[in-house]
């Protein structure tokens, strides 16, 4: 198995590709999985590195001028627990997959972590409300901002400079509207890798959002600035406005193949091929797929109903009649009616890549 010295779970080399302190998950191994990703499937995002967390020990402290008074309220779990629990469906996708196709298909020269499309996961999350708990430490009309702040170790740039621990603004409105402290995953404890004890959940936003292991949130009659929505999550380059475009808030749309690259089918056979499609916009209603590198095109068949802040699971039947090597493409559209474009405008740190991508097989 790979390891990370990053990250705490096992990677088998058949469900993970490590990439540093980050493991992205193979899409081939989810095929037969079912609709949630199995925690241990799960990717891992890491800027440092899992602490390893005593929940008895954990607390979280609310505190700022966007409370109506100046003290800070802490919780303990116990506490998070006595708030009515909610369970959400939901993935977590880093802004940055697909990252790779960037370079790989268009050409383009982006800065960090090489993903394919396996910087995604769906899971069923379970928690508090985070509108309920700010309300409950007395929210203030006036706040604007809250800043989620992680106790992983501070992420210290590869040029030296230390920016302290992982945090990134959220809204308040986001934050009142249907995002989680989430303690459970899939109907466990939340694993060490995944933000044990607790983590926010943001539903279709980018994983960014989704802060891990944390241990206090400021609230804020001000807007609040990290350089995770100044230099960091947000598309900089000729194509954006100068100094980047606002900060990067919902996912896009994307499609993969639940196969290996340059997969080996035999010519002949009759395959099922199976897929997975998303968006952080609106839920997948449609599947348009292509196994001659785009001269024809047809419908998959779904396997769900659409899904708000999910995915859909589809597939579709090939028989490829002679040997040779062959280019697969799934094109998803989604009930806000985008639909994956042929290329993405590029932008420097290679954020939202959601052009259809071009998945090689070899028919033997
Ligand atoms: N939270 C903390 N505290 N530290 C981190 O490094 N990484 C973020 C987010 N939350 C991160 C974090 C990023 S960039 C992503 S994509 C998601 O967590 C990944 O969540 P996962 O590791 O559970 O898949
Ligand atoms: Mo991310």
């Amino acid at each position: 198995a790979a390891t990370s010295p990053g990250i705490v779970k096992a990677l088998p080399d058949e469900w993970f590709t490590v990439r540093g302190t980050n493991a992205e998950t193979k899409f081939a191994s989810l095929a037969g999985t079912g609709y949630h990703t199995p925690a241990d499937h799960f990717f891992v995002r890491n800027h440092t590195a899992t602490p390893v967390l005593d929940a008895a020990d954990w607390t979280l402290t609310v505190h700022g001028d966007g409370l109506t008074h100046a003290t800070p309220v802490e919780f303990t779990l116990e506490d998070l627990k006595k708030f009515p629990a909610v369970t959400r469906s939901a993935f977590v996708e880093c802004a940055g997959n697909g990252r790779s196709f960037f370079t790989s298909q268009q050409g383009q020269t982006v800065t960090g972590t090489a993903w394919t499309l396996g910087a995604i996961g769906t899971a069923r999350w379970r928690g508090a409300r985070l509108a309920d708990v700010l309300r409950r430490a007395g929210l203030s009309r006036d706040a604007v901002d809250v800043l989620p702040r992680g106790l992983d170790p501070d992420y210290v740039t590869a040029d030296g400079t230390d920016l302290g621990r992982v945090r990134r603004p959220l809204p308040v409105s986001k934050a009142l509207d249907d995002v989680l402290l989430a303690y459970e995953m899939n109907g466990e404890p939340l694993p060490y890798d995944h933000g044990f004890p607790v983590r926010v959940l943001v539903p279709n936003w980018i994983g960014i959002a989704s802060v891990k292991w944390v241990g206090d949130i400021e609230v804020s009659t001000q807007p609040l600035y990290s350089p995770w929505n100044t230099d960091f999550y947000r598309l900089f380059g000729t194509a954006h406005p100068e100094g980047g475009s606002a900060p990067l808030t919902r996912q896009t749309v994307k499609s993969a193949w639940e196969l290996p690259w340059d997969a080996s089918l035999a010519a002949g056979a009759v395959h099922r091929l199976t897929g997975r499609s998303w968006s952080g916009a609106g839920a997948v209603v449609r599947v348009d797929v292509s196994t001659d590198g785009g001269a024809r095109w047809r419908r998959a068949r779904l396997h769900d109903a659409p899904r708000r802040a999910g995915w859909v699971r589809w597939s579709t039947d090939w028989r490829p009649s002679a040997p040779g090597g062959y280019t697969l493409l799934a094109r998803a559209t989604d009930s806000a009616g985008r639909t994956q474009p042929d290329t993405t405008v590029p932008n420097t740190q290679g954020y939202l890549f959601d052009a259809v991508v071009r998945h090689p097989v070899r028919a033997v």
